[in-house]
């Protein structure tokens, strides 16, 4: 199945997926006249796995109808795979003759150089031209596709041009912080030795002195993913090996395909704090409200979350920041949805994936405070800031080396150190845990994966369990992305937060088919 972000699973087996995506590919770009990407890797997944994702016009991930085709197409036996496609044609009511562009990249696993060849292979066999853009993040890859179907307005599609215009925007940016000493304008980034890492290295000599990065897991000897990246941050909540970090220090971690990034620090006692996707999504907010209210712009802005978010952040955003707050399912194909809806659309998972949408009119907005001669300077200050962000930001899709640009320069320009950003709100103590079942799909959910509707008795098991608890909340979900199904749960104490993810991880267990040993107390 086309799962939360494409198709994942042992590298071995991919050959065949990544022949077919190409050839779907090539027809999607027939369908839309337009030039579709194709990206080859597993993000946060071992080093073992691989997977693809398939890159819309605009630069968003391919439509939901596109998504079931990659599934038929993905089962289809070699002997009925020309009559998949045929239906796919027939269906969509292709024309063949229509020319094809596909763009296309890949991580730095050492499978995905071949199976980006298989993805070639199938455009070339449909007839389509391809550009292989070779090792690139994947939201390097989803920015070209939007510059070249924009031709060339959202910017140039090539990774230099990417760098320009970040780093010039980033460049602007912190020009309007004061006093910032090198100090702060040091960062320590776990490049979770992936295609990240490489990406930094090229973009440093665009930043001039203004971020100075220390690089730790730069994939010179590490393996991928393994004990650093953001997703082992997030998740074991305790910093990667790997990374020197020092007491006080602002840190950050990519993950393997970097469109995911956490902050934290450890403090003078030792103790670790994480700023995840929650925090980020609250700093960026904050700034732009700030600076949309010193511009006098009345924009309707939202954040968007998904149950993973923290109870104490959707709090703070809906109580003390008074923004509309929003929640949609895992992956960010779904808030990225939900937050075209609004003139300004903050997007972010807690695990660290997102960005932030402006409409079109926001923008026009803008320029017009820039251009009149009736602005005041505190209103045509704001709206410069505001179009900088706009320019920072990679709204195609989440984009860790965007989102690590716009948080330097917030923290700079706001003269915010990492533990001022932290005490904005505390988080709820939580828990995720992975439990192994014979078919996840046995879990069926509702209301935005917060409650399951099957097995039987595993929503009335869960409500029963939260329920000796203070402030708990907790929900199960099939993974999209591994074979197993996750476990979330939050509480007024780590204690409480470990004990209820552990109960309800064994009510998992018992009543959706669980296999192997049984979970075990952390
Ligand atoms: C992908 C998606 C994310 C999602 C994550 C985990 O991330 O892009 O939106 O949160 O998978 O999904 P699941 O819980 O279904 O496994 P990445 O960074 O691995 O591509």
């Amino acid at each position: 199945q086309y799962g939360t972000a494409g198709f994942r699973t042992n590298a071995k087996v991919l050959d065949h997926i990544m022949f077919r995506m190409g050839l779907l590919a090539t027809l999607r770009s027939k369908k839309t006249k337009a030039t579709i990407g194709v990206m080859v890797t597993a993000s946060h997944n071992p080093e073992e796995d691989n997977g693809v994702k398939l890159v819309d016009p605009m630069g968003e991930m391919v439509t939901p109808t596109w998504e079931g085709y990659a599934t038929q197409l993905a089962n289809a036996e070699d002997d009925d795979l020309l009559m998949a496609l045929k239906d796919i044609i027939a269906k969509e009511e292709i024309n063949m003759s229509q020319e094809a562009h596909v763009f296309v990249g890949r991580d730095t696993r050492s499978s995905s150089a071949s199976l980006s060849q298989a993805v070639l292979e199938g455009v070339s066999s449909l007839g389509g031209l391809n550009k292989d853009y070779g090792l690139v993040t994947t939201p390097q890859l989803h920015y070209m596709v939007c510059c070249q179907n924009t031709r060339g307005k959202y910017g140039e599609a090539t990774v230099e041009g990417y760098y320009k215009k970040l780093c010039q925007a980033f460049i602007k940016l912190i020009k309007n912080a004061s006093n910032c000493t090198d100090d702060q304008k040091h960062l320590s980034l776990d490049g979770a030795n992936g295609i990240g890492a490489l990406k930094v290295r090229e973009m440093e000599s665009h930043l001039g002195k203004e971020l100075q990065i220390s690089l730790y897991n730069d994939g010179s000897n590490g393996k991928l993913n393994y004990q650093c990246g953001a997703d082992f941050v997030k998740v074991q909540q305790k910093p990667p090996t790997g990374l020197e970090i020092k007491p006080g220090e602002r840190c950050c971690s990519f993950d393997g395909d970097a469109d995911r990034i956490v902050y934290y620090y450890s403090d003078s006692e030792g103790k670790f704090h994480l700023l995840d996707g929650d925090k980020i999504a609250t700093l960026i907010s904050t700034f732009i409200k700030e600076l949309l209210t010193q511009a006098g712009l009345n924009v309707n802005m939202a954040v968007v979350q998904t149950a993973y978010a923290n109870g104490s952040s959707t709090r703070y955003l809906e109580e003390t920041m008074k923004v509309t707050v929003k929640c949609t399912k895992t992956g960010v194909k779904h808030l990225h949805h939900v937050a075209q809806e609004f003139d300004i659309g903050v997007y972010f998972e807690a695990n660290g994936h997102g960005t932030v949408l402006l409409s079109k009119s926001v923008e026009d907005k803008i320029q017009q405070l820039i251009d009149s001669p009736n602005s005041d300077d505190e209103k045509k200050r704001a709206a410069l800031l505001l179009q900088n962000t706009i320019n920072v930001v990679n709204q195609t899709v989440g984009d860790a080396i965007s989102d690590m640009l716009l948080i330097e320069a917030i923290l700079a320009i706001k003269g915010m150190t990492v533990q001022q950003w932290d005490a904005i709100y505390t988080d709820l103590p939580n828990r995720q845990l992975k439990v192994k079942v014979a078919d996840r799909r046995v879990i069926d959910t509702t209301d935005a994966e917060r409650r399951a509707l099957s097995p039987a008795g595993l929503q009335d098991a869960i409500d029963a369990l939260v329920k000796k608890y203070s402030l708990a909340r907790s929900f199960v979900r099939p993974s999209g992305t591994e074979d197993v199904v996750r476990v979330y749960a939050e509480a007024d104490t780590q204690e409480s937060a470990d004990a209820l993810a552990h109960e309800v991880s064994l009510a998992v267990y018992r009543l959706a088919g669980g296999v192997g040993d049984e979970p075990k107390p952390l």
